[in-house]
C-alpha cells in the first residue's frame, strides 16, 4: 500500500482494545505528524508484530503509545505519549496514542450487567479474565437480579440432583453443566471473581417449596497453585441456623483454609480416606464438613441432613 493511502487509513482507523479492566478500553489514534520519524529510542521496546491490531493488543499493558512499520512488521511500545525530538528518516513507521474509554460492552460479572440496566434474571456472557490471560474466554452465567437486591453471579446451581457432581479436578476446574439449569462455573473462574471482594450468598430451597439462606461477607478462593484454599468469612447473616462453611464450635468441620478436593485429588484433612470420593462430589472438606453442597444429596447440618427435603441449592457472589 502506497504510504498516501496507508497514512489516510490510519487517520480513519480508531483500534478499540479491551485492557485490564474488562468495562475499559483502550482507544488508539493514528499522529500522521509522526509518520515516518525515528523517536526516542531510549524509553522504547521494539518487537516483532504480523499486523497494526497485534501490535495495538501487545500495546494493551503498560503502554500508552505505540508504533508499526508494515514493512518490516515492527511494533514500537512506549510506556508514555511523550516522544521527545522527531527526528525524519525511518520509512515505514506510523504511530498511534492511546485513551482509555469506558465501556460496558465486556461486563465482567452480573453485578456491572444489572449496573448498567440488566435486571431480569437469566443467562448473561461475562468476561472475568484480563484478555492477556491465558484463561480468557467469554463465560456464560446465570445472573440473578432478583435476589437481595440483584446483580448476583450464580457459581454453582443445581435444580434438583439430577446433575452429577461426582466429577474429577479437570471438570472442576474449567467447570460443568448448563448455566440455564445445574452447574459448576468451575474454580478457575471462581478464583478471577472473588479476586475483588464479594459476599457469598447460599441459598436452599426445599421440596415444599420453602427456602433458606446464609451470607457471607467475606470470600475468596485462591488459584490452583495452593489447590483453590477457600477464604471466608465476616459475620454471616441468614435463615439456615448451621454454621455451614465456618465452624468455630468443630475444629474438623471449619472449611476455612481448607484446599480443593476432587476423587483424583486428596488435599484434605483426613488422613484415613479421601472425603471427595467417600461422600461423591469436589469440595473444601477438612476432615470432612458441617455443608457439603456438591454432593449426591445436598447436605447442611443441623438444618438438612437428609438430602430428601432439599433439592435446590444455588451459591453466588457479588462484589461489595
Ligand atoms: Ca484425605
Amino acid at each position: 500500500m502506497e504510504p498516501y493511502r496507508y497514512l489516510v487509513m490510519c487517520m480513519m482507523v480508531l483500534i478499540l482494545v479491551p485492557i485490564t479492566n474488562a468495562m475499559n478500553y483502550q482507544v488508539f489514534k493514528a499522529k500522521p505528524e509522526l509518520q515516518n520519524k525515528d523517536i526516542d529510542k531510549v524509553n522504547m521496546t521494539e518487537l516483532d508484530s504480523l499486523s497494526v491490531i497485534r501490535c495495538a493488543v501487545q500495546c494493551t499493558h503498560d503502554c500508552a503509545c505505540f508504533g508499526f512499520n508494515s514493512i518490516i512488521n515492527k511494533c514500537r511500545i512506549y510506556k508514555n505519549c511523550n516522544l521527545g525530538d522527531s527526528v525524519a528518516g525511518d520509512n515505514g513507521w506510523i504511530y498511534f496514542a492511546g485513551t482509555t474509554v469506558h465501556s460496558s460492552v465486556s461486563p465482567e460479572s452480573c453485578k456491572m450487567l444489572y449496573k448498567d440496566g440488566n435486571t431480569v434474571s437469566g443467562v448473561y456472557t461475562i468476561y472475568p479474565w484480563d484478555i492477556s490471560d491465558l484463561n480468557y474466554r467469554p463465560l456464560q452465567v446465570f445472573c440473578d437480579m432478583d435476589t437481595a437486591g440483584g446483580g448476583w453471579t450464580v457459581v454453582q446451581r443445581r435444580l434438583g440432583i439430577t446433575l452429577r457432581f461426582d466429577r474429577d479436578w479437570d471438570a472442576y476446574q474449567v467447570g460443568f453443566g448448563d448455566p440455564n439449569d445445574s452447574y459448576w462455573l468451575g474454580n478457575d473462574p471462581l478464583h478471577q471473581l472473588t479476586k475483588r471482594n464479594v459476599s457469598l450468598y447460599i441459598s436452599m430451597t426445599g421440596l415444599n417449596g420453602s427456602s433458606f439462606y446464609k451470607e457471607y461477607p467475606y470470600f475468596f478462593i485462591e488459584s490452583e497453585a495452593t489447590k483453590y484454599r477457600l477464604h471466608i468469612g465476616g459475620t454471616p447473616t441468614g435463615t439456615l441456623v448451621g454454621e455451614g462453611l465456618v465452624s468455630t464450635t468443630d475444629p474438623d468441620s471449619d472449611l476455612r483454609g481448607m484446599s480443593f478436593s476432587t476423587f483424583d485429588q486428596d488435599n484434605d484433612l483426613f488422613t484415613a480416606l479421601n472425603c471427595a470420593a467417600w461422600f461423591g462430589g469436589g469440595w473444601w472438606f477438612n476432615a470432612c464438613h458441617l455443608a457439603f453442597l456438591n454432593g449426591p444429596s445436598i447436605y447442611w447440618s443441623p438444618d438438612f441432613v437428609n438430602g430428601g427435603f432439599l433439592n435446590q441449592t444455588v451459591m453466588m457472589l457479588r462484589e461489595h
